[in-house]
């Protein structure tokens, strides 16, 4: 992996496989030097490639065996666990882009829960650090650490002590207070396999007489998989390739391929510069959006409300103040 950014430097040391701040004050000079050392998590490197193992098989499963209604099944759940991050995890719960009635609430707890990301209090934890902390230590999946780091490289290691230390003044008593985030966590690894794994694998055997060998190799891992690498993309690929039309002091960028999957989530230059959007992007220019759009038909229906955005006035100021210059507005001002 990528070493580390900031003004710490990364020195293997086997006796101590913590972090180490030596802060030393000298009358001239102030020596600030660190010791980090990266301490892998052999479970999850053994699990994670035991997933990819079993998906690669999943595929071979989807082009010899597997019936066709299987494999469009899998996609729809994948888009449904991800409508869980999206709409629930991601724009409902870390940020409060907006307010969702008890219905809609169900909904995206058992969508999140189908996406296996752990359970919703732990993802906003990371989140509100990523987005508090951008692209320093304190950040989880910090991009500077590289594309694999920031893709699923932190998921394989310990936790960066500025990740633990900083993330102490991060306030989730909003979701302490949230009945259906307390009950998932209580009971998250009872339901999340059974949400997870256990349902989409019987459903194709029992409804459509599908092989269970198909039906967990393709509608339970391979799906989860996907779920997974697309959602990675908005931390890699999104922090990493495209353009900043509105703030080019920072890392994340819009990424047209990272919407189309990740369900309009690849807006992701706007969405650091504007994070309460229940939006997460301009949807004027950028109709790319299916989490918007999912989030709009809820409000029609009651089960969402007080959607926050940002006006075009603010955002054409940003823009002008902040911006790359590519951002259609900006031509059309001049
Ligand atoms: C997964 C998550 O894949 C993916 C999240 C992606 C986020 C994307 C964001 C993009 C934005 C937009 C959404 C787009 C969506 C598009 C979807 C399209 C499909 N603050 O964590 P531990 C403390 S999960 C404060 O174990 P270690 C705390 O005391 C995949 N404190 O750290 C904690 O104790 P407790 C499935 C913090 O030991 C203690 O440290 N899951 C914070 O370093 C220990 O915490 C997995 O694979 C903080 N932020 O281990 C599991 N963090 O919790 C993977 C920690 O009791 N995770 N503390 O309070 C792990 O195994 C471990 O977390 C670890 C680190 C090995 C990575
Ligand atoms: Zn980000
Ligand atoms: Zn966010």
């Amino acid at each position: 992996m990528a070493p580390n950014n900031s003004n710490c430097s990364e020195v293997l040391n086997e006796d101590n496989l913590e972090f180490e701040h030596q802060n030393e004050l000298k009358p001239e000079l102030e020596i600030k030097s660190s010791k980090y050392k990266m301490r892998l998590v052999w479970r999850n490197i053994i699990l994670f490639l035991t997933l990819h193992l079993a998906s690669v098989y999943g595929i071979y499963l989807i082009f010899t065996s597997a019936k066709l209604i299987t494999t469009i099944y899998a996609i729809f759940l994948y888009q449904a666990g991800a409508f869980g991050i999206t709409a629930g995890a991601h724009r409902l719960w870390t940020h409060r882009a907006y307010k969702a009635k008890w219905p809609l609430k169900l909904l995206l707890i058992i969508c999140d829960t189908l996406a296996f990301q752990d359970a919703v209090i732990d993802w906003a934890r990371d989140h509100r650090m990523h987005h508090k902390f951008s692209e320093t230590d304190a950040d989880p999946h910090n991009a500077k650490r590289g594309f694999f780091f920031c893709h699923m490289g932190w998921l394989l290691c310990r936790k960066h002590p500025e990740v633990k230390e900083k993330g102490k003044s991060i306030d989730l008593s909003d979701l302490s207070a949230d009945p259906f985030i307390r009950f998932q966590k209580r009971y998250y690894l009872i339901l999340m396999p059974l949400v997870c794994f256990v349902l989409p694998t019987l459903i194709p055997w029992y409804f459509w007489n599908e092989s269970l060998l198909n039906s967990w190799f393709v509608a339970s891992l391979w799906r989860y998989t996907v779920t997974l690498h697309v959602t990675w993309l908005v931390n890699s690929v999104a922090h990493l390739w495209g353009a900043r039309p509105y703030d080019k002091t920072i890392n994340p960028v819009e990424n047209l391929f990272v919407s189309l999957f990740a369900l309009g989530e690849g807006w992701h230059n706007y969405h650091h510069t504007f994070p309460w959007d229940y939006k997460a992007a301009e949807i004027g220019h950028w109709r790319i959006n299916v989490t918007t759009h999912l989030i709009n038909f809820f409000a029609k229906i009651g089960w969402a409300y007080d959607l926050k955005t940002v006006s075009d006035d603010m955002i054409q100021k940003r823009v002008l103040r902040t911006g790359d210059g590519t951002h259609p507005f900006v031509s059309n001002y001049h």
